[in-house]
């Protein structure tokens, strides 16, 4: 497992570099040009500045989340191709300086989605929640008036410039279906892969967040099932997952450990985090540990340490503690924590896998006396 961070960039994270080197075993960040509009091709100065940066601390660039998705190309419109070309050439330029895996997903019009950002816990620290009859009962036209009267109402993935065009996506959508949405996913793949595939690259699409439509929109990474009809869609080494604990965790019918099992060729990256789900579908996510949350996060790591993981991992989000200021979900301490908590596990793992080695040479050597 080789453990990486999520890192905003220089000026646009709370979190240094500096700092991130002191987390023990993290090798390399994990990162995005945020101030490229999705549908733009990333300029390769920009790239480079970021590896630049990353190498000054050791640290690699292998794997970028996200290369956000034009939602044109979500869409189907005929405009989708010049974006796909974009994409291409920025899949191309990324490989060129070393990238590995690129994560991205396949929602429409909104990232991961929480009600609230900083829902105080018992313990005073503040985390991501999610409460599920407040979106339920949110209409999508009063929520994009709200939007409009009140700029402080915003959620994560709500990039003012995007907020303008709320109303315009809303009404775009109103007529794509789930099953347009794997049309359209399949149409950008079997243009993307070969170009990621010819570079050596891993495409691992995000599970949508959380794993159910929300505003009326059609959403279908979400399940062990989707994840099968996706990786049916065009057959190729590139074509892959990230697999993300908390996203699909967000629901009990997602077993977590049996994915690992199934798609173990599939995961070139993996987010680990841990949540509690309560019974009328609310969420909020707490600590890595296992008890503290309803996802079986020792379980997790157990199976990916079972499967001989090679690949990426990162704590994804974290609670706010310690008084600290940052990102909703990005600070540095919870996610430090996680990291250990997730080596704590994984150390012990390997201990005794070479304690029982060690003990079948020796009954080995002593049968042979
Ligand atoms: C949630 C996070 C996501 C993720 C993007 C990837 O679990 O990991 O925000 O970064 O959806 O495109
Ligand atoms: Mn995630």
């Amino acid at each position: 497992m080789k453990m990486v961070f999520r890192w905003f960039g220089k000026g646009n994270d709370s979190v240094s570099l500096k700092h991130v080197k002191q987390i023990p075993g993290v090798e390399g960040i994990v990162w995005s040009l945020h101030d490229v509009p999705a549908g733009e091709e990333w300029p390769l100065d920009k790239i480079v500045d970021v590896k630049n940066e990353a190498s000054k601390y050791g640290f690699h660039i292998d794997v970028v989340e996200s290369v956000n998705i034009h939602d044109d190309i979500k869409l189907g419109l005929p405009t989708r191709d010049k974006y796909i070309e974009n994409y291409k050439k920025t899949v191309e330029k990324l490989a060129s300086v070393g990238v590995k895996v690129i994560c991205y997903n396949f929602m429409p019009v909104f990232d991961w989605t929480r009600t609230d950002l900083f829902k105080e816990m018992s313990d005073g620290s503040t985390a991501l929640f999610y409460e599920k009859a407040k979106v339920e009962k949110m209409d999508p036209k009063e929520l994009v008036e709200k939007i409009s009267n009140n700029p402080d109402f915003t959620m994560p993935g709500w990039e003012p410039e995007r907020l303008s065009q709320l109303k315009y996506l809303f009404e775009a959508y109103k007529e794509v279906t789930n099953e347009d949405l794997w049309n359209n996913l399949q149409y950008f793949l079997k243009e993307i892969i070969p170009v990621a595939e010819r570079h050596d690259v891993k495409m691992a699409i995000h599970p949508d967040d959380p794993p159910w439509p929300i505003f009326g929109l059609p959403r279908i990474i979400t399940s062990a099932a989707s994840i099968r009809r996706l990786l049916s869609l065009i057959e190729s080494p590139s074509n892959c997952v990230t697999l993300c604990s908390g996203s699909l965790g967000a629901t009990e019918d997602n077993n977590l450990i049996e994915m690992i099992k199934e798609f173990k060729e599939k995961i070139p990256f993996a987010h680990i985090r841990n949540l509690k789900r309560y019974e009328n579908g609310d969420f909020i996510e707490t600590s890595h540990r296992t008890e503290d949350g309803s996802v079986d996060i020792t379980g997790i790591v157990k199976a990916y340490h079972d499967i001989n993981y090679t690949g990426y991992a990162r704590p994804d989000h974290g609670r706010h503690i310690f008084d600290e200021e940052c990102r909703p979900g990005y600070g540095l301490y919870d996610r430090a924590l996680g990291i250990m908590y997730i080596w704590g596990i994984w150390d012990f793992l390997k201990r005794e896998e070479q304690n029982t080695l060690l003990l079948n040479e020796n009954s080995l050597q002593n049968q042979s006396i």
